[in-house]
């Protein structure tokens, strides 16, 4: 058969986006539930999976003449790890054909999102998010930078980050109407504003409950350029609380298991999905059936991008059975 596709997966240990400790256990604690091994196996063979370890980052300095950066919490920590990223994507595309980032908090979105843009320019972005993560400095009510990486990435609020030196750290930048939204349903009232300022696509749960997660999947489809490899970037708290309640920022009424598991089968049968982040799993929260429940629902998650079929698949079957 065809050559097996390379994998590269990156562990980003990050928490500095937010407030709450444990989201950096992620990934390890994953790879302790087998995720390297479980990825080939639900391939069927045509995947060859490579674990970079954990990213190494340190702190950038706060630039002195942006003064309302100090505003935001853990600015510094926030470039220092995401430059890292930026740069690690960029060697993960070069030695593999997909990339997976294992977060940690939303935060370190900018970095694989923007290092995936310097490899290939022409990308579409589907975020699965509660949230929209799309606050400036001075939207943000809660200071969290989980809550503003979207901003970072968006070439028509570059205007608003002149002093992150973005034209430096990530020169290519993403377009709006390059970037859709599925799950949201906790947007605060800025966020609703630049969405709409900028015509930004976002399937919120009202339009879920409205049309169908099929509707959706097809609008979503549709909406990304055909000839664009697609960065698929999935907030665990996207899934309702019942199957993914340790979240720092859990939200009621949320996706079901089968529909963030339908949104990626499709992503994943248009065979162009480059880039995947799975973030935000905080073992520290919630009890240990808790924490089970939402590292069974991330494997999923990851299983069905990867190649898991709900239908069955037979690529890998080596004898005849019918044969005569
Ligand atoms: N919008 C709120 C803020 O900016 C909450 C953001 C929560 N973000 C995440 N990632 N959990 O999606 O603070
Ligand atoms: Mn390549
Ligand atoms: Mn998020
Ligand atoms: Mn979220």
């Amino acid at each position: 058969g065809d050559a097996k596709a390379r994998l590269g997966i990156i562990g980003v240990p990050f928490s500095k986006g937010q407030g709450k400790g444990g989201v950096e256990k992620a990934p390890a604690l994953l790879r302790e539930h087998g995720l390297v091994p479980l990825l080939e196996q639900v391939s069927c063979g045509q995947l060859e999976v490579h674990d970079y370890g954990d990213l190494q980052f340190g702190v950038d300095p706060i630039p002195t003449e942006a003064p309302e950066y100090s505003k935001i919490k853990n600015y510094g920590e926030f470039m220092g790890c995401n430059k890292a990223l930026i740069r690690k994507v960029q060697q993960l595309l070069q030695e593999n054909d997909q990339f997976l980032t294992i977060g940690g908090d939303h935060a370190i979105g900018f970095g694989s999102v923007a290092g995936h843009l310097q490899h290939t320019p022409n990308l579409s972005l589907v975020w699965v998010d509660a949230h929209a993560d799309i606050n400036l400095h001075n939207t943000s009510e809660s200071g969290n930078i989980h809550g503003m990486p979207v901003s970072f990435l968006l070439k028509e609020l570059r205007v608003f980050w002149q002093h992150a030196k973005l034209e430096q750290t990530a020169p290519v930048c993403l377009a709006a109407d390059q970037l859709v939204y599925i799950g949201l349903r906790d947007i605060d009232p800025y966020e609703a504003y630049i969405l709409n300022k900028l015509g930004i696509r976002a399937f919120a749960m009202d339009s879920v409950d409205k049309y169908g997660i099929s509707k959706i999947i097809e609008r979503t489809l549709d909406s990304l350029k055909p000839q664009n490899k697609i960065h698929v970037s999935f907030d665990i708290d996207a899934l309702d609380k019942a199957v993914a309640p340790s979240t720092g920022t859990a939200v009621c009424a949320g996706l079901t298991l089968r529909e963030g598991i339908s949104v990626v089968e499709a992503l994943r049968d248009t065979n162009r999905v480059q880039g995947i982040d799975l973030v935000e799993l905080n073992p520290s929260l919630g009890n240990e059936q808790d924490v089970n429940t939402t590292i069974a629902s991330s494997l999923e998650i990851l299983k069905s991008i990867c190649g898991y079929k709900r239908s069955g698949n037979f690529a890998n079957i080596k004898m005849d059975l019918f044969e005569t």
